[in-house]
């Protein structure tokens, strides 16, 4: 029994002694306001003695628990109300108030959602204030209050004032309503529809939430590849539901909008959008949808691509679609937000070509209240592609970016690839349009006209699974999507600071070690995917795994060879004028640049030229040979990833410790499979010897080629 006791004893003083040891799952993301260390806690606890919130609706009380959460989570405290403004008060409010009116802050530039927060003396006395416009700028202020003493910043001398730059941050679901994701790598979707109305899932909130703390404003609930029953009058009841948990937190719901909806479920003949019948079917839609959530926010439309139905079906354009729905929406203040995804089968084009064809020369037709959504390359979320060519070249109709988070062809939730760079490179990229230094961001943020819509859209990577998005490093990339929507001009690097900070701790060490896995990340996925610009070599459907050699499927451009274009003589997509000429598209400058391989960056050479397998490279290397030396690098980088996060074993708690750890091995697998089965084929075309040192692939190509995933999760349906 002693024994018994001693152990017991031991134990309990090994988990007083290592906190970190304690079991966590992820769920509470980069929320988890643990107790700061002790040398912190006087300082927050001081600062922040007494409150004073001024709340006039629910969107303010939200933001008042959010914070009082936050605070007591961090410092064991809940700061006493107090209706007199004494020392180290937090002072909350908006503008309105006399109180907070009568400090004279700068809040006329900040709009409905910025916020100022600021130290302060009144009669003598040290306070700390957020003030806003509205409420929800109240809400965007206490997470960002929080966000300080999560990274253990100084809170004595405040002087923040933020506004987001782009009006709707939103995230694209791509749910069935069967709960099925398509490309979805973290369980089922969140919304438990037949659960719903009567059952609201308190995830809905915790969900509602992080989103708030990262300034998200919108939720798209449904996919892209449209379900017309979505709309049926018993769904939107459904709808409502999360409507009304989302609300207190800023954020509106949206849905996809089946073109074809009036016929599917509407009893029409045709969805012609000039026929009087189809328009006012639209109308009485949407004024059904506001009647059951007066503050919906619009529809996202795919048409007219990978099978969906538009308006090309009936010879209208782009432009008289999206028009049709938007005025439908306007009298209730909706946008539409239509894709320009946009690739048919039958047009034999240059697949990077035919979104800027068919939309470009719509620029200026589309009513007021649509924004074209444009996914951030020319084809389709590789993970490294040129910028769209369309950013830049439609000055006159409002764009918004849109980024994929789930990682559909970065390897899913188990590699670990850090999104932040390269969305930081497609935002910085200059588009030279109208002029030198115009950047992405720039275009995205610069509204087309006084109060004209702008945007930015994130294809979800979130699901049902405790951790959230599939993997604990896959938070990082939505965290990341919604300080980059906020200000498209951040720095991925800060972000994924302030991240790892509040993911896994405080530790200088901890966060340096997880910042040098990050950093690195994605470049690793392409080097040992898709390096020096090659793009969709992955296999059929699911994507999951290489598969360069396929070429027997029914459409040119669903082949991987159809973007490798490798032969005997060497390797690549022409894009100049010899070839494609999808060159043409970008600014003169930039045509110029990429239209040589010399000045083409050689990260995106092959996207661009088709070059002989012995083509000299700036290392000195031939092509060949600079094409395995990406792969083996690849291959390491993952390698050095497992070993930096080895010596964080016993500096981050166990269970997502060993998360990480798993998935870290499945990736290096992985990238081991994607080098040596890309090496087979690559070799059976270029018949060039592997260089000394360079080691020979495991297995034949024949082997490569068998594997069969037909079960990976996440394919289309
Ligand atoms: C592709 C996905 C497909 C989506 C499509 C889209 O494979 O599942 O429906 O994008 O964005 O990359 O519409």
């Amino acid at each position: 029994m002693r024994l018994l006791l001693g152990w017991i004893a031991l134990v309990l003083t090994v988990i007083g002694a290592v906190p970190q040891a304690r079991a966590e799952t992820g769920y509470d993301l980069w929320l988890r306001y643990r107790p700061v260390e002790p040398e912190y806690r006087e300082r927050y606890a001081t600062a922040f003695r007494y409150l004073t919130f001024y709340v006039r609706s629910e969107v303010g009380e939200t933001a008042r628990v959010a914070l009082l959460d936050g605070l007591y989570g961090m410092t064991g405290l809940v700061p006493p109300p107090s209706d007199r403004i004494g020392a180290n008060t937090l002072l909350v409010g908006t503008a309105d108030n006399p109180v907070i009116a009568a400090l004279n802050l700068p809040l006329a530039g900040l709009g409905r959602e910025g916020f100022v927060i600021r130290s302060l003396t009144i009669d003598g006395h040290r306070v700390t204030v957020i003030a806003a416009n509205q409420e929800v700028g109240l809400l965007y202020g206490v997470f960002r209050l929080l966000r300080q003493i999560q990274i253990r910043q100084p809170v004595d001398a405040l002087d923040i004032a933020d506004a987001p730059k782009l009006q709707v941050r939103i995230l694209n679901h791509w749910d069935n309503l069967d709960r099925y994701v398509e490309r979805g790598y973290a369980g089922q979707s969140l919304w438990d529809w037949q659960k719903l109305p009567g059952h609201l899932d308190p995830r809905y909130t915790d969900y509602a939430r992080a989103n708030a703390s990262i300034g998200i404003n919108g939720v798209v609930l449904t996919n892209v590849n449209a379900n017309a029953e979505i709309l049926k009058p018993v769904w939107l009841e459904k709808v409502k539901a999360l409507a009304g948990v989302f609300r207190p937190w800023g954020i509106r719901v949206y849905l996809t909008a089946r073109f074809s909806a009036p016929i599917e479920i509407g009893g029409l003949k045709t969805a012609d959008p000039l026929d009087p019948a189809v328009q006012a079917w639209w109308k009485a839609k949407a004024d059904e949808i506001y009647r059951v959530i007066p503050d919906f926010g619009g529809f996202l439309v795919k048409a007219n691509s990978e099978g969906q139905p538009g308006p090309a079906d009936y010879k209208r354009s782009h432009a008289e679609g999206a028009n049709m729905l938007a005025d439908a929406l306007a009298p209730h203040g909706g946008i539409v937000m239509w894709r320009a995804f946009v690739y048919a089968a039958e047009n034999p084009e240059d697949r990077a070509k035919q979104a800027y064809t068919e939309f470009q020369p719509l620029d200026g037709k589309f009513r007021d209240n649509v924004i074209v959504q444009v996914k951030n390359g020319a084809v389709d979320f590789q993970p490294r592609e040129p910028f769209h060519p369309l950013f830049g070249a439609m000055p006159r109709t409002p764009l918004m970016m849109e980024v994929q988070l789930t990682k559909e062809y970065l390897g899913f939730a188990t590699h670990l690839a850090w999104l932040g760079p390269m969305w930081e490179e497609v935002l910085q990229s200059d588009t030279f349009r109208p002029k030198a230094g115009t950047t992405v961001a720039d275009v995205i943020d610069t509204p087309v006209r006084p109060g004209a819509v702008t945007g930015m859209a994130g294809v979800a990577n979130i699901g049902s699974d405790i951790n959230w998005t599939g993997s604990q490093f896959d938070q990082a990339n939505w965290y990341a999507f919604g300080r980059f929507a906020w200000d498209p001009d951040s720095k991925a690097d800060a972000i994924a600071q302030d991240w790892a900070r509040m993911t896994w701790g405080g530790d200088a060490q901890t966060v340096e070690a997880i910042l040098g896995m990050m950093r690195g990340s994605r470049e690793a996925v392409v080097d040992y995917m898709t390096p020096l610009g090659l793009a969709h070599l992955m296999a059929t459907g699911h994507h999951y795994g290489p598969g360069p050699w396929v070429s027997d499927l029914a459409r040119p451009e669903w082949n991987p060879v159809y973007y490798h274009k490798a032969d005997a003589s060497g390797i690549g997509f022409d894009r100049t004028k010899t070839g494609s000429d999808a060159l043409a598209q970008y600014a003169a400058p930039l045509a110029k640049r990429w239209g040589a391989p010399d000045t083409t960056p050689e990260n995106l050479l092959l996207w661009f030229h088709h070059v002989s397998w012995d083509h000299k490279m700036k290392s000195g290397r031939t092509l060949w040979e600079e094409l395995l030396t990406h792969y083996d690098r690849g291959v390491a980088s993952v390698a050095a990833m497992q070993a930096r996060w080895e010596g964080l074993k016993d500096r981050v708690d166990h269970r997502r410790w060993e998360e990480v750890r798993d998935f870290l091995a499945i990736q290096h697998d992985e990238a081991k499979w994607w080098r040596d089965a890309s090496i087979a084929y690559f070799q059976s075309v270029s018949k060039r010897p592997l260089p000394a040192g360079v080691a020979a692939p495991a297995h034949d190509l024949d082997w490569y080629k068998a594997i069969d995933n037909r079960y990976a999760p996440g394919n289309g349906k």
